[in-house]
């Protein structure tokens, strides 16, 4: 106790700061063993500094409105909406007992004072301006109840403590503390309205929020107990608003102009990522082993109850203004699916197997010069200009069920380091290759203003970084890092040389991506038919575990072996990537599904990755 008797501020001090710095690291997880205790080491400062026994009836106000504020803190760690509302509550709480505090302390000769009135008439249009300002919100509508009443008790507790410092005149008697306690509490509180409504997750936001809260629960209790710091707190707050340009820097999406949807995926990507990878499956609500376009339908929630995290769409044939992709997935359909995605909280990626706009063949044909024949001055390049065009409507019209463009990972000239395709190395230089990229995204950017894309660069094999990085068009024009790699069944050990290989690439992947803070992914593997039955949890696990990477996405289930509606015929492709319900490997998938740092949809949906 002695030892608490001393230290207790210094400890709130030190906790406040490694809770501040764990959050700007996005480590919220740890963040459970600093924000509760802040609250009570302010209690042990109070209890064990008590000089004189004290007014009884105060001691337990003060003491229930610091348990109401340690229980808030509490409530509000988690995610949902219940929780919020809980914490506001005892926030709520809080305020009142503050303010039956401030009455209390002048209840003798309480009169309102000058301090006081204009503490009523700053409150009253700073709660009208804040609340015009969050109604512009969709997330503040189911709220708007409880922050209005929210409102009132700070307004209370604010104006009450404005009385009490002016009541008090001596300025360094502890009423001086609480009115900078309580201006520090609306700041707080008002920024913490702000994020949540109109820019939920803004890191330089959040800790804004956490610094005025410290800042307020520490003068508050230094005025119910005296201490001549104030000044410490006010330098750190102005500290704190120098730096802030700084700090709420989040991650630079390659289209500075991306929709906010589309920023916070971004960001919320390398936020999750320290809890676990995505799991990902190409074409998996579109059709799989043996059916097409049933809704609701999926592979991988037939054996694991749960939908992926992510969902694969291929863009391959809008170029050719067909109205269905090159595996019979009408895109009226695909996007009706991406938004059934988006509207549950998954990802949505989008590759491209482009035909080849040299000589209209598919994308597979590597006719020599296609890629310069397509760049600015090449003859082909109105004729691409025109297939860009056709992405970007598709892309730019994908909207969600109240109107907002779907944020989209778009995955163009996938597998570049490969030598299947017409853009893959060996048809290009790296400079054609850049250039052919740089055209692209500047087409969908600046000429068709399509802001719901987050970019991926996509290797195939590599060996060492020189290869990886040697297509890379630059920071300035790429979000996400990846590769795609899939198991062979023609080597000698395919298990052992899948893992070996792939660690080694995973470790340059993340390596070149935390150096040029790009969000790593492993966009595309599989065993085609998974011939071995423990491949998801020995193999493909094995090579990621050690990893920190946003996702892994396993290809398209083929199957249907019957005609399509509407009498086209489905072009089946008999391999499967995930397992059918009663294959051998379905009891492993379902176990790689509950390891605890797979994220499969019920576990991602809970991280609002949109907001
Ligand atoms: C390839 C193969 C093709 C398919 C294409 C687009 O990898 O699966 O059969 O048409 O992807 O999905």
């Amino acid at each position: 106790m002695k030892f608490l008797k001393k230290r207790a501020l210094l400890l709130f001090w030190i906790i406040l700061f490694t809770d501040i710095v764990l959050g700007l690291l996005k480590l919220d997880n740890w963040r459970w063993f600093t924000k509760p205790v802040l609250i009570p080491l302010l209690l042990i400062f109070l209890i064990t500094n008590k000089s004189k026994p004290g007014n009884p009836f105060l001691s337990k106000l003060i003491f229930s409105g610091l348990m109401a504020a340690c229980i808030g803190d509490i409530l509000l760690m988690f995610s949902t909406t219940g929780y919020f509302i809980a914490g506001m509550a005892a926030f709520v709480m809080m305020q009142l007992i503050y303010a039956c505090i401030y009455y209390y302390l002048q209840k003798k000769r309480f009169r309102i004072n000058k301090r006081g009135l204009t503490g009523v008439a700053f409150m009253l249009l700073l709660s009208y301006f804040l609340f015009k300002y969050l109604e512009t919100s969709p997330l503040f509508t189911p709220f708007a109840i409880p922050v209005a009443v929210y409102i009132g008790a700070i307004s209370l507790m604010a104006c009450l403590a404005a009385n009490l410092s002016e009541a008090e005149k001596i300025s360094d008697s502890g009423a001086i503390y609480i009115y900078y306690g309580a201006i520090f509490f609306v700041i707080s509180d008002g920024s913490i309205a702000v994020e949540k409504f109109l820019f939920p997750g803004l890191t330089g936001l959040s800790i804004f929020v956490m610094l005025t809260y410290g800042i307020a629960q520490y003068l508050i209790v230094k005025g119910f107990y005296k201490f001549q710091m104030i000044k410490f707190s006010l330098v750190l707050f102005f500290l704190f608003i120098c730096m802030y340009p700084a700090i709420s820097q989040n991650y630079p999406t390659a289209d500075g102009d991306a929709t906010l949807r589309t920023k916070k995926l971004y960001s919320n990507l390398f936020r999750v990522m320290q809890k676990g990878v995505l799991f990902g499956h190409q074409d998996d609500i579109t059709y799989g082993t043996g059916w097409m376009l049933e809704p609701g339908r999926s592979d991988v929630k037939s054996v694991t109850n749960d939908y992926p995290a992510l969902f694969g769409f291929d863009l391959g044939h809008i170029e050719a203004y067909s109205p269905y992709n090159l595996d019979s997935v009408p895109f009226n359909r695909m996007a009706e699916l991406i938004r059934f995605g988006y509207e549950r909280g998954a990802v949505i990626t989008l590759s491209w197997h482009c035909n080849n706009p040299y000589n209209g063949k598919t994308a597979w044909d590597v006719s020599s010069g296609t890629v310069t024949s397509i760049l600015p001055g090449g003859p082909k390049n109105e004729l691409f200009k025109q297939w860009i065009h056709t992405v970007a409507v598709f892309i730019r019209n994908l909207k969600s069920n109240n109107g907002e463009p779907i944020p989209v990972l778009f995955r163009p000239f996938h597998e570049l380091t490969g030598g299947w395709f017409w853009w893959g190395k060996g048809y290009c230089s790296p400079e054609e290759f850049k250039a052919l990229w740089r055209f692209t995204v500047d087409q969908l950017k600046n000429v068709e203003q399509v802001h719901n894309i987050l970019y991926v660069y996509n290797a195939a094999d590599f060996n060492d970084q020189r290869e990886f990085e040697e297509r890379y068009p630059g920071d300035k024009l790429v979000d996400i890092v990846s590769f795609d790699a899939y198991q062979s069944a023609d080597v000698m050990d395919p298990r052992k040389s899948f893992i070996r290989n792939n660690k080694m690439r995973l470790s340059i992947l993340t390596d070149f991506a935390s150096h040029h803070n790009k969000l790593p992914a492993f966009s595309e593997t599989g065993s085609e038919n998974l011939p071995d039955k423990e491949w998801f949890t020995k193999t493909l696990h094995e090579v990621i575990k050690d990893y920190r990477v946003s996702y892994v996405l396993v290809w398209r289930n083929g199957g249907l072996k019957t005609p399509g509606k509407g009498g086209r015929q489905f072009q089946p492709n008999h391999s499967f990537y995930t397992p059918p319900a009663d294959h051998p490997a379905a009891n492993d998938f379902r176990q790689f599904h509950s390891m605890p740092d797979m994220i499969f949809l019920d576990k991602l949906a809970g991280e609002r990755i949109y907001y």
